[in-house]
């Protein structure tokens, strides 16, 4: 009961089961369903399987599926209140172009015949690479399997990526230097058998609320806690590690170090299956205790009794999310768990595994299937027999397929600002609110010819600048599969239609294809979801996600299957499945890599005139830029406005009190009168800002520092002061 408490579920519950009939405001009675339709929840990674209830062809209700493995029943509350998003009245209905009047309505017709003979135009005056494609995690797997195909085969451009270079490219980074490909070794089984778990920079008490059902299930375990911020999952927490912001490398090498100090490692494991151990000892020597707690600002003591406990462990697992990865040394701070992992044999092991917690719905189906930072499959582009592979399996000639990858999104943008790129296809993702330093994109959105944005809903802050924007049925109106963090593939489905005029993505990108004059020869006989799927489970056959012996049908009746899952699969579909079990890796010579990674200070340090280190991040209610969750009324009213949290100290100081609007400035921009929340949560000398709202967007300050390898944001670290707001 107590942590139900602290995760704030209970209290969550009892305000939305109250407000949800004030919210829809008519008798229960008309919500009461006549057909439930089985799907997967269309927010987070965490992949909860529910059922949608709809009464006389509208969708009145949301439960969770008791039959589903990930959640048996349980929803959190955005899921719960997911099928309000169908019915809001910010949709988007019809195809707008930008006219005389601003965006004028028009016909798909007129519409997609335009973006063709745009792209077309843009193509053949710069060349192809002048048009950008930025997507998303949050297309069901075969739209973004198709979109692939598309943008590289029919429109010519490998300028494509998507918003989880804002998310999870530096896990994605993070495993293919250290295991030669992306995917995350463990299951969920884990937390419920691991003796130990480190989560760092990972709060999923808010954000991935479900998970925490499988740790209660688990009695046995230590629950290890890094973060800077005493959040709710910290709370939870067995052992609280209360880092100093970014100084998680130095962190867990010094756990490392005292690890092979006092012989706490499996020098059976490392001699068989890794490369490299001599060199990382000697790269180790200098984190010792003291040195690391300088950096930490943890005791000696607390670092060796969290090393003890993880070396001594059977079964310790770590996951991780965006706390490491917003960071421009994320990728290596993702290697460096992985050598923990891999210095104690604690890879695809029951219990024990180095996980990335994937943060969107799909972000996993991106990733296997993708054409961004992979070919599809995992398949490398620098490989001359992936790509005479993939060549063969789609029947075209090698030479279309691209030796290396295209412009990251970040590079996508800069590129748009140097007029590189002159058109670009925005899909399913609201940069205007998401993406760090929102003034450089402004000006760089500025310089384009040619801005398409495709979204469910309009207008938000992205779809306003939009020379065309197409109309995108949304989750609950649409078919298809999501991969979850445990690369367990469940089903989507539709369970009504599309409100106006408003098509599938998958239906778009056909249509969009045939207007290219290339839908016959990429997508032959294409008419549904299920016709990519088919042609997906070839391509990824005896590749590490392998789906080929996955059907919709087993997947619907089991609660999703994990990958890898071929043809003969030889276990049941329920059986938790892990990577490298066998200890050989994607390598050349199939073993892990273990690899030097420097702690170095986060760029912006705090000043006399920017005294605090900014920290952005998430609250359970809402969803990223609240484009779905704003149009909820229960969700609104639990967390209405953005808020600044401050500690005591610093509140004192500056003679600010509880609910004081505040300004947050940087030397890039200010947010405005941004309510005060006092509280110990957090440490003194930073601040913490949820960034779902773009009425105070945090984005302003933000800023545009990338991660050299991953190319994504350091989200979780610059330097602002607070100031108490003008009076209104
Ligand atoms: N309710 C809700 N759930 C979501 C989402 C949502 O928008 N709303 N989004 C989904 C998506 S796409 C993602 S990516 C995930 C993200 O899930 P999380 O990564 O859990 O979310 P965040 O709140 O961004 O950051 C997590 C924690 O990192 C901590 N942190 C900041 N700096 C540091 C640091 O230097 N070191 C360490 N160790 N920790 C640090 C923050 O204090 C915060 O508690 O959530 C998913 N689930
Ligand atoms: N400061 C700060 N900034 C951050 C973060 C942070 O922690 N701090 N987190 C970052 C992370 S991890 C992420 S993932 C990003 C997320 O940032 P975004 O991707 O910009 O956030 P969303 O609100 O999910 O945007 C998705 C858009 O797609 C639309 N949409 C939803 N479903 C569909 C669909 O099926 N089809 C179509 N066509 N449209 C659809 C929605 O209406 C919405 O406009 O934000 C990043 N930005
Ligand atoms: S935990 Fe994630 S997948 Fe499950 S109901 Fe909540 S938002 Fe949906
Ligand atoms: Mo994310």
């Amino acid at each position: 009961m107590k942590i139900r408490r602290l995760l704030g579920l209970d209290i969550a519950r009892e305000k939305y089961a109250f407000a949800k009939d004030a919210a829809v405001g008519h008798i229960s009675a008309q919500r009461v369903a006549d057909t439930w339709v089985k799907t997967t929840c269309g927010y987070c990674s965490v992949g909860c399987g529910m059922q949608i209830g709809v009464r006389e062809g509208k969708v009145v209700t949301s439960r969770g599926d008791q039959n589903h493995s990930v959640n048996r029943g349980k929803l959190c509350p955005k899921g719960l209140a997911e099928h309000y998003v169908l019915n809001a009245e910010n949709r988007a209905r019809y195809p707008h172009l930008r006219g005389k009047n601003g965006l004028e309505r028009i016909s798909w017709e007129e519409a997609l015949g335009t973006m063709a003979g745009e792209f077309r135009r843009v193509a053949e005056k710069y060349g192809p690479q002048a048009i950008g494609v930025i997507s998303t995690g949050q297309l069901v797997t075969e739209e973004f399997y198709t979109l692939g195909k598309l943008v590289q085969l029919g429109l010519g451009t490998s300028n494509f990526d998507g918003n989880t270079t804002l998310c999870m490219s530096t896990a994605v980074s993070g495993y293919k230097r250290s295991f030669g490909s992306d995917g995350p070794p463990g299951a969920y089984e884990d937390f419920t058998k691991a003796e130990v778990i480190l989560l760092i920079g990972a709060n999923i008490a808010e954000n991935h609320p479900i998970l925490c059902q499988h740790l209660d299930a688990n009695t046995k375990k230590t629950l290890i806690v890094a973060d800077p911020r005493v959040s709710k999952t910290a709370m939870m927490a067995d052992i609280f590690l209360p880092v100093k912001p970014r100084s998680d490398l130095a962190l867990v090498n010094g756990i490392a170090h005292i690890l092979i100090r006092d012989g706490l490692i499996d020098r059976e494991y490392i001699d068989r299956h890794t490369n490299g151990f001599d060199e990382l000892c000697r790269f180790l020597d200098k984190y010792d205790p003291e040195y690391v707690s300088g950096i930490t600002g943890l005791s000696t003591e607390l670092l060796e009794r969290v090393a003890h406990l993880y070396g001594k462990a059977n079964g310790a697992f770590i996951g991780w999310t965006m706390g490491v990865n917003h960071s421009s040394k994320g990728t290596e701070t993702v290697n460096a768990i992985n050598n923990l992992a891999l210095l104690t044999g604690n890879v695809g092991r029951v219990g024990g595994s180095p996980f990335s917690i994937t943060g969107q719905c799909n972000a996993m189906g991106t990733r296997e299937t993708g054409f961004t930072s992979s070919l599809p499959g995992y398949r490398k582009f620098e490989n001359e027999t992936d790509r005479e592979e993939l060549a063969s399996l789609w029947g075209v000639a090698v030479e279309r397929i691209p030796t290396q990858r295209g412009l990251a999104y970040p590079d996508i943008i800069s590129a748009v600002l140097r007029k590189k790129i002159r058109a670009l296809w925005i899909i399913a993702t609201n940069p205007l609110v998401s993406f760090p330093n929102i003034d450089v994109l402004k000006q760089a959105l500025g310089e384009l010819e040619f801005l398409v944005v495709q979204d469910c809903f309009h207008p938000t802050p992205t779809t306003v600048l939009a020379h065309m924007v197409l109309p995108a049925a949304a989750w609950g109106e649409k078919e298809g599969t999501y991969t979850n963090s445990e690369r367990r593939v469940s089903k989507v489905n539709a369970a009504v239609p599309p409100p106006g005029e408003a098509l599938s993505d998958f239906d778009i990108f056909l249509r969009l294809a045939g207007e290219l004059g290339c839908r016959e020869e990429l997508f032959p006989g294409w008419k549904e979801p299920r016709d990519a799927f088919e042609e997906w489970k070839r391509v990824s056959e005896g590749r590490l996600c392998d789906y080929s012996g996955m059907t919709y049908e087993v997947m619907e009746a089991y609660g999703g299957i994990q990958w890898p899952y071929p043809k003969n699969a030889d276990t049941a579909p329920t059986a938790a499945r892990r990577l490298y079990t066998d200890g050989v890796f994607e390598t050349a010579d199939g073993r892990a890599k273990l690899i030097c990674a420097e702690w170095e200070p986060f760029p912006e340090q705090p000043s006399q005139d920017y005294p605090f280190v900014l920290n952005t991040g998430r609250t359970v209610e809402h969803w990223h830029t609240r484009t779905k969750t704003g149009a909820i009324a229960i969700l609104e009213q639990i967390a209405p406005r953005a808020w600044l949290e401050m500690n005591p100290v610093d509140a004192k100081r500056l003679m600010l009190r509880p609910h004081d609007l505040v300004d947050i400035v940087s030397t890039r921009g200010r947010v405005r009168r941004v309510e005060l929340r006092v509280t110990e949560v957090i440490a003194p000398g930073q601040v913490f800002v949820p960034f779902h709202f773009a009425e105070w967007n945090i984005n302003e300050v933000t800023q545009d520092i990338f991660d050299p390898i991953s190319r994504e944001p350091n989200y979780k670290q610059c330097a602002v002061r607070v100031e108490k707001a003008a009076s209104a």
